[in-house]
């Protein structure tokens, strides 16, 4: 990263650090955003209690001046996305209500009554299987609850809008290990829209200061960081960046990768939904007492958007402790007491959480929060450098959550680790693209996760057939190929994964995974870029059928995706 981008990006933020109203829109917005340069808040918090964590959510959108679409999902209390916080073992009693509104056919003329009318008879929310731009439906990520209606189902689980409010009722297992998950709607073919229009959350699952007591008695703090349309997407760079000769544009419409680490990106990013947008990058702004140290719980709920997280001080980048990767301590495997893995950067593809301790500056100093350049391949979005907020100590910084200073630690985990089973079977899968006339580049592109040997196809929601047959209680390896020249990321519903090879080289990770980057191919090796897991069926949770997909979104909308049965 160039020394003058950052010089000059700090030279603005003497001006910019002056607070900006807080939300943009007038109240009738349905999906009220803050305005750039906007003081972080963090999402409120609904707490679990005597077992139980009851919520009311409503799903809105909102049509905007540019063309774009805003998705929300709304407490009963006006507050958009809360973060759910339960114990292990708690009851979560969610009902959402559809209030979606199909903009396309108020256009036409026919507004909400068409689209119900289209839909009637067509089944309960639990059987429609109804997958419309206004259906919608929520997948826990990352939770090992069973993938059956009115848990974690989302194969045939669609509401409409119309239906009556829709209960979730599951609860959240004894041993899910403390850490960040999320929530999201999981409606095939329109997930994309609704996560970029900003329809996801934090779940937290308390304890994790007795997982690691390096993290206990911290002030904690949930940056949820999304992607969305370009804000000014007809803007040239700024004067400050470095030119950049081709400004390609791929197949979708968003900014192609150039390599060059600068130029358009493909997408916006927010930071707790206050917008960093091209061209000039404005950060947002998070407030900490001097040299206070927190645990940074950070979910990269981007449909598509690689995150590549560095906090810099000046020039300097700052030190980075991971203590957890999505929702899982590093402490898992139960060798390492207290473990924490100081790192001066953290990649996190969509989908995937990290959770960190951070110093903030001193008195009068500034940080900077960027995300550096993600080299997606030659068929990938741009994913450029850029700053997403200043980090600016103050003493009347607000008062944020605090995590329990003593407390008993976590019994290690029940089962063996996951390292140490041997797994019955080894399967390969492979990530691959095909351009639906080959001879036309400009056409589209269809998207394939293939189990090796079976016939490359679209994810169909119909089928029914599972690609992948398992046994609740074994352990499987698999090997995921790249054979397409942009990154994937891999993940399954239901579980936890141990990361063993990655592009051939073992690995040693002391913690699980349900999300994990696969590199691309670039045309010259002979073989393919893979990674290796080994997947864990034993939990009775795991049985039923659910999916396993790309999480770049409009990757999984466009078929990258395959169902499993895990059989009793
Ligand atoms: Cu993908």
């Amino acid at each position: 990263m160039s020394k003058k981008f950052f010089v000059i990006l700090f030279a603005c933020l003497c001006f910019r650090v002056a607070r900006a109203p807080l939300y943009a829109q007038s109240a009738a917005e349905p999906c009220p955003r803050p305005a750039e340069g906007s003081l972080v808040i963090e999402p409120e918090d609904l707490r679990s209690h005597n077992g139980e964590l009851k919520v009311e959510l409503t799903a809105r959108n909102s049509r905007q001046s540019d063309g774009s679409t805003r998705y929300c999902f709304m407490d009963e209390k006006g507050r958009e996305s809360p973060t759910l916080r339960v114990n292990p073992g708690d009851l979560v009693i969610l009902t959402l209500k559809n209030e979606l509104t199909d903009f396309q056919a108020a256009v036409a003329g026919n507004g909400h009554q068409h689209i119900h009318g289209e839909m009637e008879g067509s089944g309960s929310s639990c059987t429609s299987g109804l997958m419309t731009s206004v259906s919608t439906n929520l997948h826990f990520h990352g939770l090992t609850i069973p993938p059956v209606c009115h848990q974690d189902d989302v194969l045939k689980t669609a509401i409409r809008p119309g239906d009556p409010p829709f209960e979730y009722r599951f609860r959240v297992p004894e041993d899910e290990p403390p850490g960040l998950y999320w929530y999201h709607p999981h409606i095939h073919g329109f997930t994309k829209a609704q996560v970029l229009g900003g329809a996801s959350g934090a779940l937290i699952v308390e304890g994790i200061e007795r997982a690691d007591r390096a993290v206990a008695g911290l002030r904690e703090r949930v940056l949820i960081i999304r992607d969305q349309d370009l804000l000014n997407p007809n803007a040239p760079p700024a004067k400050w960046e470095p030119v950049v000769s081709k400004m390609l544009i791929d197949r979708d419409g968003d900014a192609a990768n150039n390599g060059t680490g600068y130029g358009k990106p493909a997408k916006d990013l927010s930071i707790n939904f206050v917008p960093a947008p091209y061209p000039d990058y404005r950060p947002a702004v998070i407030e900490m007492k001097p040299e206070e140290q927190q645990l940074w719980r950070v979910l990269n709920a981007s449909g598509i958007t690689y995150l590549n997280l560095q906090l810099l001080n000046g020039q300097t980048p700052q030190p980075l402790g991971l203590v957890a990767m999505d929702g899982v301590p590093l402490n898992q495997n139960g060798l390492a007491r207290d473990f924490v893995d100081w790192q001066t950067h953290l990649g996190i593809p969509p989908g995937a959480r990290v959770e960190f301790i951070v110093k903030g500056p001193p008195s009068g100093v500034s940080a900077l929060l960027v995300t550096k350049t993600v080299d997606t391949g030659p068929s990938g979005e741009n994913d450029p450098n850029r700053a997403i907020a200043t980090v600016v100590a103050s003493k009347d910084a607000a008062e944020i959550p605090q995590l329990s200073a003593a407390s008993t630690p976590l019994p290690p985990p029940q089962r063996p680790w996951l390292g140490s089973v041997a797994a019955v079977r080894t399967r390969r899968l492979y990530f691959s693209e095909k351009l639906v006339d080959p001879n036309d580049p400009t056409s589209a592109t269809e998207f394939y996760l293939t189990v090796d040997g079976q016939t490359p196809q679209m994810f169909d929601p119909k089928s029914g057939v599972p690609n992948v047959i398992a046994k609740q209680g074994t352990v499987e390896d698999w090997i995921i190929e790249n054979r397409s020249a942009e990154l994937h990321a891999f993940h399954i519903h239901q579980l936890h994964f141990l990361l063993l090879d990655y592009l051939g080289r073992p690995v040693n990770e002391p913690f699980l995974r349900d999300t994990v980057n696969v590199p691309y191919y670039n045309g010259k090796t002979l073989t393919y870029p893979s990674i290796r897991v080994r997947m864990d069926f034993r939990d009775p949770n795991t049985v039923g059928d659910f999916l396993y997909h790309c999480h770049l979104l409009e990757h999984e909308d466009g078929g990258m995706m395959g169902l499993i049965r895990v059989e009793p």
